[in-house]
């Protein structure tokens, strides 16, 4: 008798129906930011800064200061030119942002700005037109400026309506269009204190001279902005539910993934709290609708009160996402152990890791992290999965043929497609890949062009200068046939 059972084995191929494509976000990409009628969005106050590390925050529009998301690489102009090169490419799919300021100026009008919805029915016409899918994020790193203004952004309840009214708005106007959104990008950066304004809009308090970075922390707040973020996604998730059937909304986490510096047990139980709270706090509320136990013992221990409404908790529960999405850069370690070195200059992204190489800006560079990553989040929810932003940020040389020779981005790009593959082999439901930052665009850590992940080179520099012609690097190529091939010719 044959005793063997027929057992079917993953492999690494992609499905045939993946989502190769790349990733943008509207204030780092399209510029025109007072065009057609668009509101002032707390992005466009940040400055590129006097040092490449951070941005500045100067509530008042300063004459002559380099404000990078004023221009940026003007794709409100051209999307055509931009889109067609996507195409050539191959894409399946474009994520990309709309800008909140766009369609409510200040965040709080009566009525939306139809001048703002007519540019996204043109990108989305454009998009269909090259059978491209568009993955839309409704609020990526910026918020219209009087809602700081005027209610301290987050921290306030009443944004959450705002942000509602909005959502009902594009989800209205965009239903045919858009089928896959995500709430809010990297929500968990608000955990953060670089986050206050940048993901928050709250107003740095009692100086109007603040890096985004270096600024008076108040956690409390922070945590209260967010569980009303978390409250605002929900209410969008099922409120997009109700306006289309089809529709799909995810969650979009900066993972972070943090190795034990050693196998201290004191070190693997710090990464293990680590992993819990800068990554599956928020997608815990967001994929299971409910806070976890270690952050409720986390705002006790830190004596965080959350100010919550009756209902809340059924908000939440009602609100759960469809499927995960998250960035994947690099990786850091953690220790217990005092004076270890770490990375990131002041940014201070974790401490270093001796086996692994780093980027130009100190991200340490991990293909196998990512296969790791996919595995631990998958292990949890069990959710479809996309890969929503990858890449090296890097210096490009425009040679004297205007060729960009850019093998380095190949090499990081390759080793994390594969890592990619064998995480499908290992039974991750992985849908889509977006790598960042497809076209070069703003930095929005640094405000600097000269931080590239393009496929697509713009002819612009740290001082805003330069043509803003497009033009192919090696990886453009590369890509394409990664994307022809589906995955199998790396
Ligand atoms: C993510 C953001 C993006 C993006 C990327 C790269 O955190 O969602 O908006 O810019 O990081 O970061 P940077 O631009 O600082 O290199």
């Amino acid at each position: 008798m044959n005793k063997n059972v027929n057992v079917s084995v993953n492999n690494r191929s992609f499905p045939a129906n993946f989502l190769w494509g790349g990733a943008t976000a509207a204030n780092q990409l399209e510029g025109g930011f007072d065009a057609g009628g668009k509101g002032l969005s707390t992005a466009d106050v940040m400055t590129a800064g006097t040092h490449t590390v951070s941005r500045r925050i100067t509530p008042v529009l300063e004459a002559g200061a380099n404000y990078p998301s004023h221009e940026a690489v003007d794709f409100y102009h051209r999307y055509e030119e931009d889109i067609a090169l996507f195409a050539e490419m191959g894409f399946k799919v474009f994520r990309m942002s709309i800008a909140w300021s766009r369609i409510f100026p200040n965040g709080d009008d009566a009525m939306p700005s139809e001048e703002g919805l007519q540019f996204y029915d043109r990108v989305f016409a454009e998009l269909a037109k090259h059978g491209i899918e568009p993955l839309v994020t409704i609020s990526h790193y910026e918020a219209p400026y009087h809602l700081a203004e005027a209610y301290n952004g987050w921290a306030d309840r009443r944004t959450i309506d705002f942000y509602v009214r909005y959502c009902e708005v594009i989800f209205n106007r965009y239903k045919h269009s858009v089928k896959y959104w995500l709430t809010f990008n990297e929500i968990n950066i608000l955990t953060m204190p670089f986050g206050t304004f940048m993901a928050g809009a709250m107003k740095p308090e009692g100086n109007a001279e603040l890096t985004a970075s270096v600024q008076t922390d108040n956690e409390q707040l922070r945590y209260q902005a967010l569980h009303h973020q978390f409250i605002a996604s929900a209410r969008a998730v099922k409120l997009g539910h109700e306006i289309h059937k089809d529709f799909q909304i995810g969650c979009m986490i900066a993972y972070m993934c943090s190795y034990p510096l050693t196998c201290n047990p004191e070190d693997v139980l710090l990464a293990q709290q680590k992993d819990n709270l800068s990554n599956f706090l928020c997608s815990d509320v967001q994929v299971r609708g409910a806070y976890p136990g270690f952050a409720l013992r986390y705002f006790q221990e830190k004596q965080i009160e959350l100010q919550m409404e009756e209902g809340d908790g059924q908000i939440l529960k009602e609100g759960c996402v469809d499927f995960y999405t998250f960035s994947y850069y690099s990786s850091t370690c953690v220790s217990a152990a005092p004076d270890q070195e770490s990375i990131g200059g002041n940014m201070s992204l974790g401490l270093k890791n001796p086996y692994l190489q780093a980027s130009a800006w100190e991200w340490q560079i991990d293909p196998q992290g990512l296969r790791w990553s996919l595995n631990n989040i998958y292990n949890r929810y069990g959710l479809p999965m996309m890969v929503v932003e990858n890449g090296l940020g890097a210096v490009d040389t425009v040679e004297a043929d205007g060729s960009i020779k850019d093998n380095y981005r190949i090499d990081y790009l390759r080793e994390h497609v594969r890592a990619m593959g064998e995480a499908l082999a290992d039974g991750v439901d992985l849908i889509g890949y977006t790598s960042w930052g497809c076209i070069d665009l703003v930095s929005a850590g640094t405000g600097e062009m000269k931080k590239r992940y393009g496929f697509i080179y713009v002819d612009k520099d740290n001082e805003g200068k330069g043509t803003l012609d497009r033009s192919r690097k090696d990886s453009f190529f590369w890509y394409q046939r990664v994307i022809a091939s589906n995955g199998a010719e790396l």
